[in-house]
């Protein structure tokens, strides 16, 4: 991995002018890797644009810099000689913004074990998250030093990522880059109360609204729940309300795989994959243009909400078919 973050220094030093972008659903080491990054090229005098096809949940605006992150626009342009994308498996989960590059070279950073090499420079590696990535090239750039800010941006996408180190991912060199982001002040409290610990009231109303309406398949093993558009207006609430949604239906004692389908037009149906053991819900992902990790994955289908369910829990009945025979796996 040496050679892969000492091989994007050079590149960026040459850059005048950055693009910096990352997946839809911004969650706290997609946004924590593109803030410290943003950060730490400044420090170098470089221009750099955050642009994300998508809004910001409200959690991060502790967060330096989250203000100055722009959202897609079909007017947008930007003058760029580099292109720097995170946490984001293949382009297509950047969305819209695809369309802003141009001609420029790309730098590819990820952990995403089907990262499908769509950079001229590819960073990819099986790390916790994409922040331990961010740090490794910290650590490679003599001229930039860590700050409180860039530690904080960092210790936030670890924090999320492991599910407060929680989860199989979480690895000794996750806490030993933690251990040194607690030197430069971090407040990890301070982190877990506004991203884990704190909701909207729509939040929790929507929360047991959409729970209550918990569907289970007739082995037990697949659990999901829906919002949709209709549910959102008769609570007032927003898609940024879904936060942390995702995570309940594989709680479910017995299941294996819980999915989220969120309605977000008529005929654009965003689904979240997690799964406990063994089925890997990024190979489910792949069969609609999403991706992701084999325990936690995403994609977006273009059809009705009832339509989507349909299809996608077929495809999760046969990927379980295919995985019970199998060898359980970690958590990516
Ligand atoms: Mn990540």
């Amino acid at each position: 991995m040496n050679k892969e973050v000492s091989a994007l220094v050079r590149p960026i030093k040459d850059a005048k002018s950055i693009l910096l972008t990352g997946h839809v659903s911004p969650d706290g080491d997609n946004l924590g890797s593109m803030l410290a990054l943003k950060l730490m090229v400044e420090q170098l005098g470089k221009k750099v644009t955050i642009v994300i096809d998508d809004s910001i949940p409200d959690c991060f605006s502790f967060l330096a810099g989250i203000d100055e992150i722009k959202e897609y626009e079909a007017d947008l342009t930007v003058d760029v000689d580099l292109t720097i994308v995170v946490d984001s498996s293949n382009l297509e989960r950047i969305a819209r913004v695809e369309e802003l590059i141009k001609e420029e070279p790309i730098i590819n950073i990820d952990h995403h074990s089907d990262n499908n090499s769509f950079g001229d420079y590819n960073l990819v590696a099986d790390v916790a998250a994409t922040v331990e990535l961010i740090y490794a090239l910290q650590e490679k750039m003599e001229e930039v030093e860590l700050t409180f800010e860039i530690a904080t941006a960092l210790a936030t996408g670890l924090i999320t990522d492991t599910g407060s180190f929680r989860y199989s991912n979480t690895s000794s060199m996750t806490h030993q880059i933690m251990a040194e982001l607690l030197n430069y002040g971090v407040d990890p409290s301070l982190i877990a109360k506004e991203v884990l610990e704190t909701n909207s009231y729509q939040n929790l109303i929507l929360r047991g609204k959409v729970l209550q309406n918990l569907q289970v398949d007739t082995t037990g093993k697949i659990a999901w729940l829906k919002v949709s558009q209709e549910m959102l207006e008769e609570i007032g609430a927003d898609l940024e309300d879904t936060t942390g949604l995702v995570n309940y239906p594989r709680t479910l004692k017995g299941a294996e795989v819980g999915i989220l389908f969120k309605e977000i037009e008529q005929e654009e149906i965003r689904v979240g994959l997690r799964s406990n053991n063994y089925l890997q819900v990024n190979q489910v992902a792949h069969l609609f243009d999403g991706g992701g990790h084999p325990r936690a994955a995403g994609c977006t289908i273009n059809l009705k909400l009832d339509e989507a369910e349909e299809q996608l829990i077929n495809a999760v009945k046969e990927q379980l078919a295919k995985d019970k025979s199998k060898p359980s796996e970690g958590r990516d």
